[in-house]
């Protein structure tokens, strides 16, 4: 915990008022939900520990590597006995216009939310704010914040607090709204009064299963990361499964079909966080020119997103594999693309080579 725990005791009535500046402050600081939750998270515990059990968490080792710590909010920060858990809508044009770039094979789809400023830093920066407005009012406080960056089973804390339901895409959606946002939250020591959970409202609807490109939707609720778009592309620092390749379509960089054509999702609204508007032309790019960036261009035209994160050999290697699947499916395309994979592939690694190489066959 950040702060020294100093807390004066409070009255039931000192805390509902509490929680409702706390709800208001929030959503002044451009948070479009706030909720309260207790630690209690048993249930998602013993799911979370068959997704590991069956290794759905591929290579992304920093998944099991904390033991309890993720599961029991106390054990991660000590003296944690609330947590006030945020949402941040992302969403950031027409959804229409998504949805046609994953048919224009000379484009890239890129996943929604990272085409802005990258998010970690938006989302921190503001829960910092919301816990320097707590201490104002009740003084020093034990607290700590955190969005994606830190073992905290962020879903599940999410669902709890009222924030929307773990859909069977198992992102966090709610009625209203739809799932294009980001989760936050903030760990205190306070005994705030919590939030009732959300209901499920999927009800037989399975849409996110069955256009998922990859079935990585391998039952309701449980995602297999191995065969998920956005492990693949982003996460994963080995070569692209052969047999998945095709299936990436002209995603280079995550994937959000499960999440564009959810119901729930008809009733999204744009983002009007400007942070989180494309930069540059990330919103419609063109594959050859993005596979034309060198090193030095790839990262200055990612600065300040999340996409710089994955560096520039992945880069390439998901692109190469967006350009094999434009050549296999618009053969008459192909002479521009064949010449810039055989000009890259002189001074690409050995894994981008293997990619520009499998490219090239889909041509044939
Ligand atoms: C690891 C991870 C991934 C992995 C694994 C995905 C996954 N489903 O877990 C990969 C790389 C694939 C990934 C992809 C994406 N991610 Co991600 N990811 C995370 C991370 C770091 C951990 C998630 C986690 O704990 N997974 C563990 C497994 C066990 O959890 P789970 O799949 O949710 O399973 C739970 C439920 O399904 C449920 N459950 C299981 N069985 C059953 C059965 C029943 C009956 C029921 C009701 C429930 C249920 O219990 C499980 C345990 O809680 C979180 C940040 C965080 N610290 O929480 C972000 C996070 C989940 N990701 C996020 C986003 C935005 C994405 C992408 C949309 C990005 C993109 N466009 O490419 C995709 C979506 C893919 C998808 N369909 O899930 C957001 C989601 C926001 C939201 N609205 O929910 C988060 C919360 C980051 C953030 N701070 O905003 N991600
Ligand atoms: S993000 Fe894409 S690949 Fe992953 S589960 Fe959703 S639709 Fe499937
Ligand atoms: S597509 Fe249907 S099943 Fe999937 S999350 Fe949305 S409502 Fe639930």
């Amino acid at each position: 915990m950040k702060q020294e725990n100093n807390i004066k005791t409070f009255s039931r009535s000192e805390l509902c008022d509490l929680v409702n500046k706390i709800k208001q402050w929030g959503k002044e600081l451009g948070f479009q939900a706030v909720g309260i939750t207790d630690t209690d998270l048993s249930i998602a515990e013993q799911r979370f520990n068959s997704w590991i059990k069956h290794k759905m968490h591929g290579d992304m080792s920093y998944m099991s590597r904390h033991g309890t710590k993720r599961t029991r909010p106390a054990e991660l920060e000590n003296g944690t006995i609330s947590i006030i858990s945020v949402r941040m809508d992302y969403f950031p044009e027409d959804p229409e216009h998504s949805i046609s770039l994953l048919t224009q094979n000379n484009k890239a789809y890129i996943a929604r939310y990272s085409l802005g400023r990258d998010y970690h830093k938006v989302v921190k920066k503001r829960l910092q704010k919301l816990a320097k407005q707590l201490e104002q009012e009740i003084g020093s406080f034990g607290y700590r914040v955190f969005t994606d960056s830190a073992p905290v089973l962020e879903k599940p804390l999410a669902e709890k607090a009222g924030l929307g339901w773990i859909g069977k895409h198992s992102n966090v959606l709610q009625k209203k709204t739809g799932s294009w946002f980001f989760l936050g939250e903030l760990y205190t020591n306070l005994p705030l009064p919590t939030d009732e959970p959300a209901v499920n409202h999927c009800g037989s609807c399975t849409q996110c299963m069955t256009v998922c490109p990859t079935q990585a939707i391998v039952k309701p609720y449980i995602v297999d990361s191995r065969l998920c778009i956005s492990y693949l592309t982003i996460e994963s620092k080995d070569a692209i499964p052969e047999r998945l390749r095709p299936l990436l379509g002209n995603r280079i960089y995550g994937c959000d079909d499960c999440q564009l054509f959810c119901p729930w999702n008809r009733f999204s609204q744009q983002t009007i966080e400007s942070d989180y508007f494309a930069r540059g032309d990330l919103a419609s790019p063109e594959l050859l020119n993005l596979f034309s960036w060198t090193e030095n261009e790839f990262l200055k035209h990612t600065e300040g997103t999340a996409i710089r994160r994955i560096g520039h050999e992945a880069w390439l290697r998901n692109i190469a594999v967006a350009l094999g699947n434009s050549l296999s499916t618009h053969p008459s395309d192909s002479n521009e693309i064949i010449r810039a994979l055989k000009e890259k592939r002189a001074d690409s690694s050995p894994l981008v080579q293997e990619h520009i190489n499998w490219a090239l066959l889909q041509g044939r």
